[in-house]
C-alpha cells in the first residue's frame, strides 16, 4: 500500500516512520510513504503557496493551484488512489475508518498550514479528516497518526499475524489489564488467578483461567470509553 502525503515540511516524515515496526514494513516493501514538498509545484522564484484570504482577516490560506497541479501529477501516476484532505474540520478519524482505509491501493495525504484552504481544494478530493477535537499547527502530525492507524492493519506489517484482530477497538470493547514480573511490585499484587497454576508470564495455565483476563473484559471498560465507542458506532 502506498501513502503518500502533499506537505509544505516534508522532513517531518523521516523518523517517526523510520526504525519502527513501519519502518520494517517499509524495508519489506509492505507499504510505501513518500512525503512530497508541495512548493515543488507552487510558481515563480519564491514558489508562493499561500496568499492574503479575499475579504480580509487574520492569517494566509493555502492557494489552489498548487494543490491542484500536485494531485493531477499524482493521481496520474496512481489512479486508484484516494485523497484526504487533513483539516480540522473534517470527520472524526476512528478505528472504522481506519480498518475501510486499509482496504484502499493508494492514499494521498493533502496537509494544510496556515489559516485553512482555499475553498476550492475541498473539490479535489474524496473525504475530508480531523484526528479530534484539538488544535494542531498543521495537517501533518494527523497524516502521520492516520498513516500508523492504517499501515498496521495491512497484512505482515505487525509481527505475529492476527495482532490487530484483537485490538480493542475492533472488537468494541477495552483490552483487559496485562501483568508481566515481578509477582509483587510496590505493594502491588499481581491477581493470584493470574498466577495460580503457572510458573510464571508466558506460560500457559493447563487449565483455562476461569474469572481472568480471558473470560471477558474489565467490568467498566465501556462506560470509561463510552465516546469513543460511539465514534466507532459500536452499541
Ligand atoms: C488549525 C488549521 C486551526 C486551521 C477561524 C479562523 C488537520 C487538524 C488539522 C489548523 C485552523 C486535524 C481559525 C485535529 C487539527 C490541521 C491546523 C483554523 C483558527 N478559525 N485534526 N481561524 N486538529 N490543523 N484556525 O488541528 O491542519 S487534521
Amino acid at each position: 500500500m502506498k501513502f503518500e502525503v502533499l506537505t509544505l515540511f516534508p522532513a517531518m516524515f523521516d523518523s517517526p516512520f523510520a526504525g519502527s515496526i513501519l519502518g520494517k514494513a517499509v524495508e519489506k516493501g509492505l507499504i510505501r510513504i513518500d512525503a512530497h514538498n508541495l512548493r515543488g509545484w507552487a510558481e515563480g522564484k519564491h514558489q508562493v503557496t499561500d496568499d492574503a484570504p479575499y475579504g480580509g482577516g487574520d492569517g494566509m490560506v493555502m492557494k489552489p493551484e498548487p494543490v491542484a497541479r500536485a494531485l493531477a501529477e499524482l493521481k496520474g501516476r496512481s489512479p486508484q488512489a484516494k485523497v484526504l484532505l487533513m483539516s480540522p474540520q473534517g470527520k472524526p478519524f476512528c478505528q472504522a475508518e481506519a480498518a475501510a482505509l486499509s482496504d484502499e491501493d493508494g492514499l494521498v495525504f493533502v496537509c494544510g498550514r496556515y489559516e485553512g484552504f482555499d475553498e476550492r481544494i475541498r473539490t479535489m478530493v474524496d473525504e475530508e479528516y480531523s484526528i479530534g477535537d484539538f488544535v494542531l499547527t498543521g495537517g501533518e502530525l494527523a497524516a502521520m497518526v492516520m498513516i500508523d492507524a492504517v499501515a498496521r492493519l495491512r497484512p505482515g506489517v505487525l509481527g505475529s499475524s492476527g495482532s490487530a484482530e484483537g485490538d480493542s477497538f475492533s472488537d468494541g470493547l477495552l483490552e483487559y489489564p496485562h501483568y508481566t514480573r515481578p509477582s509483587e511490585f510496590e505493594g502491588q499484587k499481581v491477581p493470584a488467578v493470574l498466577l495460580s497454576g503457572n510458573h510464571g508470564p508466558g506460560v500457559i495455565a493447563h487449565e483455562p483461567v476461569p474469572h481472568g483476563r480471558r473470560s471477558g473484559s474489565p467490568p467498566g471498560s465501556r462506560s470509561a470509553r463510552r465516546s469513543c465507542l460511539c465514534c466507532c458506532d459500536q452499541p
